[in-house]
C-alpha cells in the first residue's frame, strides 16, 4: 500500500470509529414496564480505540493491518465517576486473554470512550494467567475496591491443559489508575468466581458475597451465593461460609449462580442483582434475577421474586458462549435512575434503565417462585381473577 493510500484507510477508520462512539442510543419501544433495553450495545470491540488494535506506522505495517485484535467486550464493573459513568470491562483479546480497560460516558447510554491506556493489574505471581469481572466496589473505608476473578491452570493436573483454578483478586485505587494489589481472598473453598464485597462494615468487618465451588465451572458444584466476614483487607480470609442464596431444583438457579454488582442501599433494603444458570440440552442458559436483603442484617433476604429478571433476546443470544445474560455493574443515581450494564453471550455490552422504586415495586409485589406448576398456575389464576371484573 502506498503511504498515500495508507493515510487515506486509516483517516477512513478513525471517521468511522468516530461515528461509532458519537452514535445515538435510544430505548427500545417495546417494553416490559420493569426496565428499558437499548438499540445499541454500548460497548463492542469495535469501540476499543483504534491505537490498542493497529500499528499506524507505514514503515511497520504497510498493509494498515490489525495487529492486536479485540475479540470482545464484556461484564463490566460499573461506578459514577465525576458525574460521568465509568464502566471497567471485560476487554479480550484475539489471544483469549482478558484485561481490563475503563471507558467513560456522560449519558451512560451512550457515548462511551475508553480512557487512553487499559488498566495494569500488578500480578501477584507469574501464574495467573486470566483476569475478568472485575466489581468495582466505593466502601466507607474511603477506598475504591476491584474484586474480580483471578484464574490459572490447576498445575495438579498436569496432563489436563483445561483444568483451572478460580480466585477471588482483590485490589484497591482512589483514581482507577493506580492500583494496589491485595492478597487473593481466601475461603473454605478451592474456587471463587463472581465474589463482592459489600460497601459497608458489618459489625465492624469487612463483609464478601462469594460463591464457593468446588469445581471450576461445573454445575452442581456449589451451593449458592455465599456470604462471609473478614477483619483485614490486606490479607482477606473468610474462615466460615454461610449460604444466603441457595440453588433449587428446577429453578432459574437450578445449576449455579452468582451475585452481580455491588448491592444498592435503598429505603426497604439492600438491593441485588445475580445470575442463575441451568443446564439444557441446548448447554448453559444464564439469566438474572433480583433480590432484597435486610438493611440491618445484610445476609438476610427480605424479598425474592420469582423467575427471571431479564433473560438473553432477539441478537443477545447469539455470542461466543451463546444464551448467556451477565451483570457485574449497575448504577442508581442519587434521583434514583438507574443503569443495568450486563454481557450478552460473553461478547459485547448492553445497558438497561429503570429506577430504583422500580426495582422496589418488582420486589415487593411479584410473587415468589411457588416451586411447583400446580402453584405457579394458582398464582396466575389469582391474578386472572383480580383481572377480569378491571376490563
Ligand atoms: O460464560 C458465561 C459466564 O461464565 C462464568 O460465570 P459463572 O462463574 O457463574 O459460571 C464467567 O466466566 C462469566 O464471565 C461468563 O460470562
Amino acid at each position: 500500500m502506498t503511504k498515500t493510500t495508507f493515510a487515506k484507510k486509516l483517516k477512513q477508520l478513525q471517521q468511522q470509529h468516530v461515528q461509532l462512539i458519537r452514535r445515538k442510543n435510544r430505548p427500545q419501544k417495546k417494553g416490559n414496564g420493569i426496565f428499558d433495553r437499548y438499540e445499541n450495545p454500548v460497548l463492542t470491540a469495535e469501540h476499543t480505540p483504534l491505537t490498542w488494535r493497529y500499528d499506524f506506522d507505514h514503515s511497520s505495517n504497510p498493509h494498515l493491518m490489525t495487529r492486536l485484535g479485540i475479540n470482545c467486550v464484556f461484564n463490566v464493573g460499573a461506578m459514577e465517576w465525576n458525574g460521568n459513568i465509568v464502566l471497567m470491562a471485560r476487554v479480550e483479546g484475539w489471544d483469549r486473554k482478558s484485561f481490563f480497560a475503563v471507558a467513560e460516558s456522560k449519558s451512560g447510554v451512550d457515548n462511551f470512550q475508553f480512557w487512553d491506556y487499559p488498566m495494569r493489574m500488578p500480578e501477584l505471581e507469574a501464574k495467573e494467567t486470566n483476569l475478568y469481572d472485575m466489581r468495582l466496589v466505593r466502601h466507607e473505608d474511603g477506598w475504591i475496591y476491584g474484586l474480580f476473578c483471578a484464574e490459572r491452570h490447576d498445575d495438579s493436573k498436569p496432563q489436563d491443559l483445561s483444568a483451572a483454578i478460580a480466585r477471588c483478586g482483590v485490589a484497591r485505587t482512589k483514581d482507577l489508575v493506580k492500583w494496589e494489589r491485595l492478597a487473593d481472598l481466601k475461603t473454605p473453598a478451592l474456587h471463587q468466581r463472581n465474589c463482592v464485597l459489600h460497601p459497608e462494615f458489618v459489625n465492624g468487618k469487612y463483609a464478601f458475597y462469594t460463591r464457593p465451588m468446588a469445581d471450576f465451572a461445573a454445575t452442581g458444584s456449589g451451593d449458592g451465593i455465599g456470604w462471609g466476614l473478614c477483619d483485614d483487607i490486606a490479607n482477606a480470609v473468610i474462615k466460615k461460609e454461610s449460604i444466603i442464596d441457595p440453588r433449587f431444583y428446577h429453578s432459574i438457579k437450578e445449576g449455579k449462580n452468582g451475585l452481580g454488582p455491588v448491592p444498592i442501599k435503598t429505603e426497604k433494603g439492600w438491593l441485588h442483582l445475580a445470575h442463575g444458570v441451568r443446564n439444557t440440552a441446548a448447554g448453559m442458559r444464564y439469566v438474572l434475577y433480583v433480590f432484597l436483603c435486610d438493611l440491618k442484617d445484610p445476609s438476610k433476604q427480605i424479598s425474592a421474586p420469582g423467575g427471571y429478571f431479564m433473560a438473553p433476546e432477539n441478537d443477545e443470544r447469539v455470542g461466543d458462549v451463546s444464551n448467556v445474560v451477565f451483570a457485574n455493574g449497575w448504577v442508581a443515581r442519587q434521583n434514583g435512575d438507574m443503569f443495568i450494564y450486563y454481557g450478552s453471550s460473553d461478547t459485547r455490552t448492553h445497558v438497561a434503565t429503570t429506577t430504583v422504586e422500580k426495582l422496589l415495586d418488582y420486589c415487593e409485589n411479584t410473587p415468589p417462585d411457588a416451586m411447583r406448576s400446580k402453584l405457579c398456575v394458582d398464582q396466575r389464576c389469582e391474578l386472572i381473577r383480580k383481572n377480569l371484573p378491571l376490563l
